[in-house]
Formats: C-alpha cells, sequence, structure tokens
C-alpha cells in the first residue's frame, strides 16, 4: 500500500539551483510510488503571478506536470510567500489547489492541512500584512502591474520580511497554541499537519481530553525534508539529503 508525502517550504528560488535539483528528484523518484503529494505552502520564495515568464516557474512546472501525468494527484495549499499562485499554474502542472485549513482523510484519519502562518496570531504586525495582501482588491491591483514592478515589490517584501524575523521574538514567531486548539476544534479533528515555522517536529497534545497530534514540517534551505504517512497512519518525518552531484 502506497504512502501519502508531505512537503512545504521548499522556498524555491534561482538562488539555490541545487534545492531545486533535489526536488526534481524527489518528484521523479519517491513520489512516483506515492498515493498522493501535498505541498502545504512556500514551494516557492516569491511569486509575483502566473504569468511570470522567468526560468524557475517553468523549470518547476515541467517536473510537477511529469508526476501529474504519472496518475499520482498533487494537492497545494498556498503559503505566505506564494499565495497568487492561482489557477493557470495549476493547470499548467496538474496541481489541485485546496484553501487554507482544508480537512482530508489520510490513511483513514481525519487531517487538517493548513500552512500555518495563520496560527501564529501573536505576531500582530504579520497578520496585518497578510490581511492586506490577500484582500481581493490589492491582489487585482499587484497583478494589473508590469512584471518588472512586481518583482520590485517582492524584493522589497522579502527585505522586509527579513528585518521583521531579525526583530521578533522567537516565541512570537511560532504558533499559538490556543489558535492551534482552536483550528483543530473549528474542523473537528485531532490531526493537524502543517509548515510555515520551520521547526520539524511531531507533538502530541491534549484536546479536550482526547489525544490529537500537530506535525510540523521542515523547510529545504540546506536539505530536502517530509512527511510520510503509511497506510496505518504510522508517521515518519525525515530529511533528505542533498547528493553532490547537485
Ligand atoms: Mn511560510
Amino acid at each position: 500500500m502506497a504512502e501519502t508525502l508531505f512537503v512545504s517550504d521548499l522556498h524555491l528560488d534561482e538562488s539555490r539551483p541545487q534545492i531545486t535539483s533535489l526536488f526534481e528528484r524527489f518528484l521523479a523518484g519517491e513520489a512516483r510510488n506515492a498515493a498522493a503529494l501535498y505541498i502545504l505552502g512556500d514551494l516557492f520564495e516569491t511569486w509575483i503571478g502566473d504569468d511570470d515568464d522567468a526560468a524557475l516557474p517553468a523549470r518547476v512546472a515541467r517536473a510537477l506536470r511529469a508526476l501529474a501525468d504519472t496518475g499520482v494527484p498533487i494537492f497545494f495549499v498556498a503559503g505566505n510567500r506564494d499565495f497568487l499562485l492561482g489557477a493557470e499554474y495549476a493547470a499548467r502542472t496538474g496541481l489541485t489547489l485546496l484553501a487554507d485549513a482544508t480537512v482530508h482523510v489520510i490513511a483513514s484519519q481525519p487531517t487538517l492541512l493548513m500552512h500555518g502562518d495563520t496560527l501564529c496570531t501573536d505576531d500582530a504586525a504579520y497578520q496585518a500584512f497578510r490581511a492586506q495582501v490577500r484582500d481581493d482588491h490589492w491582489q487585482r491591483a499587484f497583478l494589473a502591474q508590469p512584471l518588472d514592478a512586481r518583482r520590485a515589490f517582492a524584493a522589497r517584501a522579502r527585505v522586509g520580511s527579513r528585518q521583521h524575523t531579525r526583530a521578533t521574538p522567537e516565541v512570537l514567531m511560532d504558533v499559538n497554541t490556543s489558535a492551534v486548539a482552536a483550528a483543530l476544534r473549528a474542523a473537528g479533528v485531532h490531526r493537524l499537519i502543517h509548515g510555515h515555522t520551520h521547526r520539524p517536529a511531531i507533538h502530541r497534545l491534549a484536546l479536550d481530553g482526547r489525544p490529537a497530534e500537530r506535525i510540523v514540517l521542515g523547510d529545504w534551505y540546506t536539505q530536502g525534508s517530509r512527511l510520510r504517512v503509511g497506510p496505518g497512519g504510522r508517521l515518519a518525518l525525515e530529511n533528505i539529503a542533498p547528493t553532490a552531484a547537485g
């Protein structure tokens, strides 16, 4: 029986070609045997629109399409970097777009799937920024700008994000435990899988007197990382070593 695979926070970028290669090998290798692949946000470091004519989106589209064409379903939840990834790129690659906080039954267990940024409720500055850029009017106005202007905005946003990360206490950048409990309760489930914080772990917790789990996926800055869920629900959260060939 096939496993279900979860990844997030690859932050694919022209500056880390070896990570793009690692992801291509993952898609052409172990992902071929998966029951499904879930990408829970921040696949790309930046996303300025599906009409971006840069080389990286096209390269990644070819690799995703090759996997989709073998019949492996690929699901995508947007992250805080690639929330503008839309229907056009999904059609090109074979991705199925999911709303944040979707429940899918994984290995017989209803599982809440999120990027994770909405759980970081202690970071008020980020949540204000998020509300702005997730607004329909803001997005339409942004996407109406020429590609060069959008690239310049994305570059400024990255600098701002780095400064914010440096200036914000670690504890504020992690999930809020009340927000986690509220999300699980609202969904009526006892298992949550998310990314975003780059703090890979399997947390066991108690929710209203019942055991629950929160699985945090790892980032792909210097290596790969993925969660495997076996048909019986067994969890394996592991790194994928980069190869010297890059
Ligand atoms: Mn993120």
